[in-house]
């Protein structure tokens, strides 16, 4: 079961409530005192964010709601979307991703796919998706570029050209899903494309790493052997271990607790439903609420509000107004569970984010505005 790392620890619900509030004990600081990536903070190019975004795309439907929420902030001016590596290695996710980006304007923005990934399966709603007909052996309901997962560049390869020809520390990358592919171009050794190692890439090149993973609750901060582990980091805990210990660049953990206290409310799915009618990101976000509401909540409604791990990791690069960042620390797996933990110090390059209740609707209002823009595909 795909979901089950999100959904079933409510200990983390409770314990992410728990933590707004904080203000001081903890060594938090506001974002306005943190400036990790000084003198290179402010983007470059007209105040754009140029952002690569790394996906399971299929495990979850906010994913879905994370990228329409980029796609909207490239069309406002606030991002530059260099491309969409899906770390999910089933070949309906690309496809679906390529939907997605079709269906918001966006096709001109480069979609890559990991393969040989640790997961693999159709999820709830990819297959259904893609698969939709407008009749019975008629045409795709949602059109899209890619017959099949093979024309799609390989996500690493992808990630060490897109780095090489940027410039020096103006990629952020926006991680929420597996650390495979993140991990694996770590490894990398020059090439015909780089003369630089992938640790090198990214040091030269990284502004900003937004990393959905982990728990940073102050129950489980305190001992997190005790809690179960977070989706991501449970998935590929090895690929966890390497980017956390030698990425080079500052992070930004996004942690569990922070996208439970984020619900996208269904009823501004059905808004979006009615004034743009049917829509890829409106299907699986449906898809996947029917699904919770039923395993996790044994209903039959199909209503859940989903909640925003992954938009919040997106938009922290665009709003990190919006936000309030721990102490600086260094953020470890521990075990082959993919359980992490954080020690502080002063020269670590890791965060974690930190909001109360009036951040939290502040922010899920921000999302909301940004995936409630018109598609593109609705303009016509
Ligand atoms: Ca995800």
């Amino acid at each position: 079961m795909k979901t089950t790392g999100k959904i079933l620890p409510l200990i983390g619900l409770l314990a992410g409530f728990a933590c707004f509030g904080q203000s001081g004990g903890g060594g938090i600081i506001n974002i306005s005192e943190y400036d990790p990536t000084s003198p290179q903070n402010a983007p470059g190019d007209g105040g754009r964010q140029k952002i690569i975004f790394d996906t399971d795309m299929g495990n979850d439907s906010d994913d879905a709601i994370a990228l329409v929420l980029l796609h909207s902030a490239q069309r406002e001016g606030s991002a530059e979307l260099l491309g969409v590596t899906v770390n999910k290695s089933n070949p309906y996710a690309p496809i679906f991703t390529n939907i997605l980006n079709d269906h918001y304007g966006a096709r001109d923005v480069p979609i890559a796919y990991l393969s040989g990934g640790l997961s693999t399966g159709d999820g709830v709603f990819l297959k259904r998706i893609c698969e939709e007909k407008t009749t019975p052996g008629g045409l795709y309901l949602y059109s899209r570029r890619a017959a099949d997962a093979s024309q799609f560049p390989d996500a690493v390869k992808f990630l060490r050209s897109t780095l090489a020809s940027a410039e020096d520390k103006s990629v952020n990358i926006v991680t929420v899903g597996l650390a495979t592919a993140l991990a694996r171009l770590l490894d990398t050794p020059p090439d015909d494309i780089s003369p630089l190692d992938g640790t090198e890439l990214m040091r030269r090149k990284v502004r900003l790493v937004s990393i959905m993973a982990g728990k940073f609750t102050p129950e489980v901060l305190a001992d997190p052997k005790r809690f179960p582990p977070e989706w991501n980091t449970l998935c590929d805990p090895a690929s966890a271990k390497i980017l956390f210990e030698k990425c080079p660049s500052p992070m930004i953990f996004g942690g569990l607790e922070v996208g439970l206290a984020l619900p996208y409310p269904h009823s501004e799915i059905d808004d979006i439903s009615k004034l743009y009618g049917r829509n890829p990101f409106v299907d699986a976000y449906n898809m996947f609420a029917a699904h919770v509401a039923k395993n996790k909540f044994k209903r039959d409604d199909g209503r859940h509000d989903r909640s925003c791990y992954d938009p919040a990791s997106a938009l922290f690069v665009l709003r990190p107004d919006l936000f309030t960042l721990s102490e600086r620390g260094s953020v470890r797996v521990i075990d082959d569970k993919g359980r992490v933990s954080f020690t502080p110090d002063p020269h670590g390059l890791h965060r974690y984010i930190i909001i109360n209740q009036d951040q939290a609707e502040k922010i899920v209002g921000e999302i909301v505005r940004l995936t409630k823009i018109k598609p593109a595909q609705n303009l016509r």
